[in-house]
């Protein structure tokens, strides 16, 4: 096989919660007063919490402290946290789900390398916690995407090189973190749109054409 393993990032690959981001970020904003909208928000694709909140503050008048920083971020991800609790299986795809089944019928190992902290409740609440083979997050990384480290952290827990694995990313900066750690990388939504990727992908299914799988999902399913 072309490949041992597939190390997916979650959010706009194996579900969207960037909506919710969006809506947390803007409560956080309007009470500062900050001007923020989604054009803003696609700036922050793949971007750390911190860092994010960084790219919303370039619009405020005004310096806060470290502190007042932090507190800023966990009001956001506090009220995040609300709309994940609101997920459920039905959050998933079937396309995502019996694409994932296939994957893993096939003996590839099938891996997370997401910037999120949020990424145990997440994969929890639309059914797949305990479904992958190794979970690398925001809660395991010092440095966010671009930088290779949560992906090569999920290759080491899989006791793989990174020419084994394909990164599945939606955002140019996950695509970029991929081949700065050695990886191909497949690409979906903006990353696709862009080129980003070896593999530039209309749909999640495609990536059985990736790994050359013999098995198809249904049409419409
Ligand atoms: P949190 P991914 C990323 O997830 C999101 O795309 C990005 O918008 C968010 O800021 C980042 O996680 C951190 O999330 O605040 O939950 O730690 O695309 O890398 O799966
Ligand atoms: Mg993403």
């Amino acid at each position: 096989m072309k490949f041992q393993a597939i190390i997916f990032d979650l959010d706009g690959v194996i579900c969207y919660t960037d909506e919710y981001h969006y809506l947390a970020w803007k409560a956080m904003a309007d009470s500062l007063g900050v001007p923020f909208d989604r054009t803003v928000n696609n700036r922050l694709r793949g971007v750390s919490r911190m860092e994010s909140l960084d790219i919303i503050l370039e619009r405020y008048n005004g310096t806060l402290s470290r502190a007042e920083k932090e507190a800023l971020a966990e009001q956001k991800n506090e009220l995040y946290k609300q709309y994940l609790s609101r997920m459920s299986p039905a959050d998933l795809t079937d396309e995502v789900r019996s694409t994932l089944n296939i994957l893993d019928e096939m003996g590839l190992l099938l891996a997370i390398g997401s910037s999120s902290k949020n990424a145990p409740f997440i994969l929890q609440q639309i059914g797949l916690g305990g479904y992958f083979d190794a979970v690398s997050d925001g809660n395991n990384i010092t440095r966010s995407k671009p930088d290779p480290e949560v992906f090569l952290k999920a290759a080491q827990m899989l006791c793989l090189e990174p020419s084994q694995c394909l990164v599945v990313e939606d955002a140019v900066s996950g695509a970029q973190a991929g081949h700065a750690g050695g990886f191909q990388v497949a690409c979906l939504g903006d990353a696709s749109a862009a080129g980003a990727g070896e593999y530039n992908l209309s749909t999640f299914s495609e990536l059985l054409d990736v790994v050359g799988a013999e098995e198809r999902i249904p049409y419409g399913a």
